[in-house]
């Protein structure tokens, strides 16, 4: 009995330090997490339902990269950025990890979301799977 108990003690403790490990993710803020030379990098988090942070605040006019990390997850996701009339910007499938390039020459509020749904249930926009990009001046 002892014996197991000594296998026991170190397996439950690197699983109790590996949940701590990941549980610090900050919330609500977008994470300006890198500068390559003249390109700022913005990352985003999708997941069943959510993406994350739902607000994005990006400079007009200059080139940037944003990456959409998705989470492990059967569902598929994607990702459509739209201009106030529906034009679309930016509409990709999502992978694990997502790159996409943009420039956005006009300050304004602009909405992403991701457009999967089937038949008789809500869609992922409309089970909030939706947040806004304001592009400053
Ligand atoms: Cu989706």
């Amino acid at each position: 009995m002892k014996k197991y108990f000594c296998l026991l003690l170190p397996i439950l403790l690197v699983c109790i330090l590996s949940l701590f490990a990941c549980s610090s993710t900050p919330k609500g803020t977008a994470v300006l997490s890198q500068t390559s030379p003249g390109v700022a990098v913005f990352d985003l988090k999708a997941g069943n339902y959510y993406f994350e942070p739902e607000v994005l605040e990006v400079p007009a006019g200059k080139d940037f990269e944003l990456r959409v990390h998705l989470e492990s997850t059967l569902v598929p996701h994607r990702f459509v950025l739209v201009e106030e009339d529906g034009g679309i910007l930016a509409e990709t499938s999502l992978s694990d990890l997502t790159r996409i390039p943009l420039r956005i020459e006009k300050p304004g509020t602009y909405r992403f979301f991701c457009d999967v749904s089937l038949p008789l249930v809500a869609s992922h926009r409309e089970r909030g799977m939706e947040g806004k990009m304001i592009v400053q001046p």
